[in-house]
């Protein structure tokens, strides 16, 4: 980082620090992170703004209405409608006034991506283009939800690469998960394993692409949290939500899955308070997306190898543990995550670190599975580096630039999946792959 704009972040990161202490209860292990001034941004308050509906005609009837403070965005000959709160409609209650009253968030859940940034996915354009996929796979992919989002109408959605078994039908296969939106803001990493899903598919045909395929049980679950990204877009302004849409006591809105994952759950970098965004739930996996995570991937502990679940924004690949400083114990495992994330680095110009050099987080995925079972586990923090450069929100101009970066890492763990102690021999073990990653190009 430029010295310059490292003591930027600082002299930003103190000004936010002093401004709003309270927010800072869980700081970050390190004083000067470049991810420090990511928590700045708040959750937002819980919206609990009215769309207000009333029956009149003239002008002089408007400004009673306007009068009560509601703001007043639809007007026609004889009905209006506008912005309002339970204040301001209990003040039409007492004049009389008839209303129709519905939660905002209920009215404009029909809004969607801004109009610059239409390539991104909201819910329904991922579920349809996901079924697309299955139909134009000739019998390679199948689609099954693992679960629902806490709002319980929309399902979270998985891939399914395998032209032997589909759904959830059993696979001796060793199988590898890529997932993504976890954060609701982090849109770019639901269009990243989306991407590599289509590549794989419309490359299928090629030699060496098929043979990975064909020893390969292939996962993707791009938007782990749909209620929460929903969320984020559903006033047509990203809202720079975070956190799943759980109706915390007190009014917040939701927990941090990403801090809800059942491995020495509640400890340091993650908060008791609902209105953090780094809230940790009421109990860890008392979220229903982390527990259709845990179900999904305890289902397949015999054959579930790798898991690379993608956040954004920072270009980071991290490697646990992130709940505590230091390596994991097992120096032969330790080995094989550094070399793993040394040699994808090198194509994706990420930086590998282990997650507790960023700052310490308790109940995070990549602690869970690397904890509870052994699997090897990676969050890649996409594009871009900074929050000058975008942050959460880079651009539809990032989604192909980043997928490309990320092909050879994700290719790579791919054939690493079979036996991913493998990368500390120094070898790949196919030769297919290293002329894929070869013929890929990149950086
Ligand atoms: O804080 C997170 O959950 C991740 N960063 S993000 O900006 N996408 O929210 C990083 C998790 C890394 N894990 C640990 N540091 N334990
Ligand atoms: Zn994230």
């Amino acid at each position: 980082m430029r010295p310059v704009l490292a003591s930027l972040i600082f002299v930003f990161s103190l000004a936010v620090a002093s401004a709003n202490d309270a927010s800072f209860d869980a700081a970050p292990a390190k004083p000067v992170s470049f991810k420090f001034q990511k928590k700045a941004p708040a959750a937002p308050a819980a919206d609990d703004r009215l769309w207000i509906t009333v029956k009149a005609s003239g002008a002089e009837s408007r400004e009673t209405i306007v009068n009560t403070g509601i703001s007043l965005e639809e007007i026609s000959s004889d009905e209006v409608s506008g912005v309002g709160n339970a204040r301001m409609a209990e003040r039409l209650k007492s004049l009389g006034i008839k209303f129709k009253a519905v939660p905002l968030t209920q009215r404009f859940h029909m809004q969607d991506f801004p109009a610059e940034d239409a390539a991104f996915h909201n819910y329904a354009r991922l579920t349809s283009d996901l079924q697309g996929l299955v139909a134009q796979s000739n019998g390679l992919a199948s689609l099954f939800s693992i679960g629902r989002g806490w709002a319980g109408d929309k399902d979270i959605w998985c891939l399914r690469l395998n032209s032997s078994a589909h759904g959830v039908e059993k696979s001796d296969r060793p199988a590898i998960v890529y997932m993504g939106t976890h954060h609701a803001r982090e849109h770019l990493s639901t269009e990243v394993p989306l991407l590599l899903a289509k590549y794989l598919i419309e490359n299928r045909a090629k030699p060496e692409i098929a043979s990975l395929l064909a020893k390969r049980d292939v996962y993707f679950i791009p938007m782990v949290n749909p209620d929460g990204a929903e969320y984020d877009i559903a006033t047509g302004q990203y809202r720079m939500h975070r956190k799943n849409v759980r109706a915390n006591d007190g009014g917040s809105v939701g927990v941090d899955l990403n801090r809800n994952y059942g491995y020495h759950w509640g400890e340091g970098g993650s908060s008791a308070e609902p209105d953090s965004d780094i809230y940790h739930g009421p109990s860890a996996f008392s979220e229903p997306e982390t527990q259709a995570i845990k179900k999904f991937i305890e289902d397949r502990l015999d054959t579930m190898k790798v898991v690379l679940t993608f956040h954004s924004f920072s270009e980071l690949i991290l490697y646990p543990w992130g709940h505590k400083n230091g390596p994991i114990d097992d120096t032969r495992a330790q080995t094989a995550y550094e070399t793993m994330a040394k040699t994808m680095a090198q194509w994706n110009g990420y930086t590998p670190e282990h997650s507790s050099d960023l700052y310490i987080a308790s109940g995070d995925t990549t602690d869970w599975a690397w904890g509870a079972h052994k699997i090897f586990a990676f969050t890649f923090e996409l594009t871009p580096k900074s929050m000058w450069d975008g942050g959460f929100y880079p651009g539809a101009g990032a989604i192909s630039s980043t997928f490309a970066a990320n092909l050879k890492p994700a290719l790579y763990l791919l054939d690493l999946a079979d036996d991913p102690y493998r990368a500390a021999g120094g070898n790949l073990s196919s030769s297919n792959v290293k002329s894929t990653l070869t013929a890929n190009g990149g950086r």
